[in-house]
């Protein structure tokens, strides 16, 4: 495997848009780049994907119901719209959650919805959800409620505010709240992330004035508690005495998101989906917010050692190095025994927002190379860094979704740090208010397809055949039947967490017996091989 040749990236290229039609091969080659670490190119991404090609990508409704709010515990989520659209968000993410105690509030397993029918949409439907805010009082007296518009909603034009609005001031002690996260805003989910982004932050976050206790307190943006990821991260983080005052939003409560900004610091796991939040935070209560990442061990320790440095403390920065020195052995000894059978071995990334780069380092952990990744729904900034931004010219979600106003609260902001402090932090390479994209971590010509489509998907395997392909759940199987292992990177399949140094060797062990199966060698027939054509009629 150490000798394989690479096929020629411009060459793939004309063969993933040879097909199209003119004007869709223009636009689609924007979209398909082939990498260049030193001086990274410009990539097309964040456009309206063109009809008639088959996208992995979702709407803005998943990104704002199901990524952004779903993961906090003790909110009711209702889906204002027919029941389809709460049915397939119903759980299939699988971001975990673990109440304190069995008293605690937890709606998680629960599918609310109005369940809107034809009269609805003829008639409007704002009755039916009002109705229903007051069933779902009445049950369960929860903190919180949040209503979600699906498509319809736009489209008849009932005004989930108002409903909101006039439900909160009945039931008193209730924050009720509406997103206009209608599916069709914006080209993706990524729009109903930065919905989603504004409403958390106008109607939770600074709710709860009550300090937070600890010594280093932060709160950890971009992490969904997918496979209990978060659960490894909240393990590490007590280890070395970190305070983690709000998680946006794996593993969380409303009370914690409420007091999030009585916090020292955010950091940023996944920027695409939460920068909005880290910003905002930063004009009106004065926190800066740094990128880590907790996928690979590596990078875990990189991560807490950055975290250190922030808040300075030399007690700090030696637990993290004796937590990171205890850490480390096991990870080690599993990479050893591992690599000789991973190494050398490729894979293809093709997920969400932010996984197809983390992920990278996982694999690279393992020898493994990623000869292609790429985005559905990320921006510019997530693949080229975020110092691009300015120079982003096609900015889709921006002409759909207003920015929130935000400006500094006199009676709240307190900057945590000084300019001179910051600029200090950033000569010691610690990268505040920015990091660096997918294309500087890849190697050079290695391909980086912006939504890539399942057409593309198809050729890029039958061209190169890599060991492993990672993506969701509508490229599993198709994937699969060509016999390539497919990982899903969204749910994990059943596995998981994969952060953190425990996750690192979770995911060691589910690629070590993905890419080394035999079963794949055996996904033809043997009536379908070359040459065994009278195998057939011979065997009966
Ligand atoms: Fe961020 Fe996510 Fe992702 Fe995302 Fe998603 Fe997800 Fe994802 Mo699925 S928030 S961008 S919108 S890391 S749900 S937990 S796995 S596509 S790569
Ligand atoms: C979403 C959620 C999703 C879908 C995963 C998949 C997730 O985008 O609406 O396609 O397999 O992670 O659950 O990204």
């Amino acid at each position: 495997e150490a000798n394989r040749v690479y096929p020629d990236p411009s060459q793939v290229r004309e063969e993933l848009i040879q097909k199209y039609p003119a004007k869709v091969a223009k636009k689609r080659a924007k979209s398909i780049i082939i990498n260049d670490p030193e001086i990274i190119p410009e990539v097309q991404a964040n456009v309206r994907t063109v009809p008639g090609i088959i996208t992995q990508r979702g709407c803005s409704y998943a990104g704002c119901k199901g990524v952004v709010l779903g993961p906090t515990r003790d909110i009711v989520n209702i889906v204002h719209g027919p029941i389809g659209c709460s049915f397939y968000a119903w759980l299939t993410r699988r971001n975990q959650t673990r109440p304190e105690t069995l008293l605690d509030e937890n709606y998680i397993p629960y599918c609310f919805s109005t369940d809107m029918q034809e009269e609805n949409i003829v008639f409007g439907g704002e009755k039916k959800l009002k109705i229903a805010i007051q069933e779902a009082y009445d049950l369960f007296h929860p903190k919180s409620i949040a209503i979600f518009s699906t498509c319809p909603v736009g489209l008849i034009g009932d005004d989930v505010h108002a409903a909101s609005r006039e439900m909160k001031e009945k039931l008193g002690d209730c924050n009720v709240f509406g997103f206009s996260c209608e599916g069709y805003r914006g080209v993706s989910q990524s729009a109903g992330h930065h919905i989603a982004n504004n409403g958390v932050f106008k109607h939770m976050v600074g709710r709860n004035n009550t300090p937070s206790v600890g010594k280093f307190k932060l709160n950890l943006l971009g992490e969904y508690n997918i496979g209990g990821d978060a659960f490894e991260i909240e393990r590490i983080f007590k280890k070395v005495g970190i305070t983690l005052v709000a998680s946006f939003s794996g593993n969380s409560t409303v009370g914690q998101i409420e007091n999030a900004h009585t916090a020292d610091l955010n950091v940023i796991l996944c920027h695409r989906s939460i920068n909005y939040m880290g910003d905002m935070m930063e004009t009106k209560y004065g926190i800066p917010w740094m990128k880590i990442n907790f996928v690979g061990a590596e990078s875990t320790a990189k991560s807490l050692r950055k975290i250190a440095e922030y808040f300075g403390d030399e007690e700090l920065k030696a637990k993290v190095e004796a937590v990171i020195a205890e850490e480390t052995p096991k990870v080690k000894a599993v990479i050893e025994e591992i690599l000789p059978r991973t190494k050398g071995k490729t894979a293809m990334l093709f997920v969400g927002g932010s996984r197809a780069h983390h992920y990278q380092d996982l694999f690279s952990e393992l020898g493994m190379t990623t000869v292609a990744a790429g985005y559905e729904f990320a921006h510019r900034d997530d693949y080229e860094g975020r110092d691009v931004l300015p120079k982003i010219k096609i900015d889709a979600d921006s002409k759909n979704i207003e920015e929130l106003k935000v400006v500094a609260d006199p009676d709240f902001f307190n900057p945590r740090k000084t300019e001179a402090e910051l600029e200090a932090l950033k000569e010691k390479g610690l990268e505040i208010n920015g990091y660096s994209g997918m294309m500087k971590q890849m190697t050079s010509k290695s391909l980086v397809v912006d939504d890539l489509s399942h057409y593309e998907s198809e050729k890029l395997i039958e061209i190169y055949k890599p060991d492993i392909f990672c993506a969701g759940i509508k490229e599993k199987y198709v994937v699969q039947k060509m016999g390539i292992p497919l990982k899903q990177l969204h749910s994990y399949d059943y596995g998981g967490p994969y952060t953190g140094f425990e996750g690192a060797i979770n995911f060691y062990r589910d690629i070590d017996r993905m890419v080394n199966n035999p079963v794949w060698k055996l996904i033809k027939a043997p009536w379908e091989k070359a040459g065994n054509g009278a195998g057939l009629a011979a065997s009966y």
